[in-house]
């Protein structure tokens, strides 16, 4: 595939992170209330202060171990509390997991980030996916993880063995993260993310749209994500994939410029960051996506699975970048 032109190198990666400004909810929504297109204008001028407007970054996602999970998130297909008709499987062998790694940097993604369907990993499954992280590092692709909460010492383990990002979702606004999620709370998820931080991994954490959530409440996942300090190097924006069986499958439809505003509030409140339009582009028409990447967007999870729902096939995104003119970023490793 067409690699990005290295002169047209990507500007963040000369400008250190800022001291965090701190948002408060209600300068958040008042960004979601600019008209539409000012909104858009404003975020796409970020953008371009930070990046270049034709640089994709693109990450390819595989579910090392699959369905099964004891957790209760009321999006999620793979807890075992709900019947989503979802085949169990358990921890993927090395060879199989490097096969697809192998596939995806072919393909031209610079990332491969590997999920588990965990409340979070027992010590001997560290030990496990460390082996899975040094090999796939070894093929020459940045390495990302998402196994859920982690305790003490974990977050060490993983950055040693090659770790690149954790991806570790706040989800929702906090003030009703109790309502999607039973099992654990949003103190939980801040507990990993200071853990995950201190061990000099890198930050990848966003959360979903489309969860019968208010405006108000969009702005409060938007505000506790860009008040995470430093921010998050990466913040995946996921449109709730309804799955049936799960209790937010029926969840109201949500306006294509209701997440396009989104996009370009998190573009605005982390400047710096790579912003995911992740989860959910198999629903999403072309022009959207590409209203998506003008707002700011400059990610995509690129390979036909997400964890396990359908994503756009490689080739259709490839034709959609060149219909766009952009470009996949090559990783800090190969360039
Ligand atoms: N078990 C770990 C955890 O919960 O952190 C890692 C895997 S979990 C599937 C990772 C993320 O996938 C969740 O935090 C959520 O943001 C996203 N996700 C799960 N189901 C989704 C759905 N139906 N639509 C959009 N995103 C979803
Ligand atoms: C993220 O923010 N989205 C990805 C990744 N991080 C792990 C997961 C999306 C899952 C969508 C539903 C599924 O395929 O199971
Ligand atoms: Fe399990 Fe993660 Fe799904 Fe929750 S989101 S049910 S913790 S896999």
């Amino acid at each position: 595939m067409t690699t990005f032109p290295l002169h047209l190198k990507a500007k963040n990666e000369l400008t250190p992170h800022p001291m965090a400004q701190y948002w408060r909810k209600c300068q958040v929504e008042e960004l979601f209330a600019l008209p539409f297109l000012d909104l858009v204008f404003k975020a796409a001028e970020i953008h371009r202060q930070h990046f270049h407007s034709q640089e994709i970054q693109l990450s390819t996602l595989l579910s090392i171990k699959t369905g099964g999970c004891a957790e209760e998130c009321e999006y999620c297909p793979q807890s075992a509390r709900y019947d989503t008709g979802l085949e169990r499987q358990e921890m993927l062998k090395v060879e199989e997991i490097l096969e697809k790694a192998k596939i995806a940097k072919a393909r031209g993604a610079s990332r491969f980030c590997m999920g588990a369907a965990w409340r979070g990993p027992k010590p001997k499954d560290i030990e496990t996916v460390s082996e899975i992280i040094r090999q796939v590092k070894a093929l020459g692709l940045e390495t990302c993880g998402t196994f859920g909460l982690l305790e003490t010492g974990m977050a060490e383990d993983l950055k040693n063995a090659g770790l690149d990002y954790y991806n570790h979702n706040l989800d929702t606004d906090p003030a009703r993260y109790h309502k999607v999620v039973h099992t654990r709370s949003h103190d939980d998820r801040l507990d990993t993310l200071g853990k995950v931080r201190q061990a000099g991994l890198k930050v990848c954490c966003g959360g979903i749209i489309g969860m019968n959530e208010t405006r108000p409440e969009r702005a409060g996942l938007i505000a506790s994500l860009a008040n995470l300090d430093p921010q998050p190097e990466s913040v995946p924006i996921n449109q709730l994939v309804k799955v049936e069986g799960t209790p937010l499958a029926d969840a109201e439809e949500l306006d294509w410029t209701e997440f396009v505003r989104t996009i370009a509030v998190a573009r605005i409140t982390m400047p710096q960051s790579y912003v995911r339009l992740s989860a959910g582009r198999s629903a999403m028409p072309e022009a959207m996506q590409a209203f998506c990447f003008m707002a700011g967007a400059n990610s995509i999870f690129y390979g036909d699975k997400l964890l396990t729902t359908e994503n756009p096939e490689a080739d259709f995104d490839r034709l959609l970048m060149a219909k766009l003119d952009l470009y996949p970023l090559q990783n800090s490793s190969t360039t």
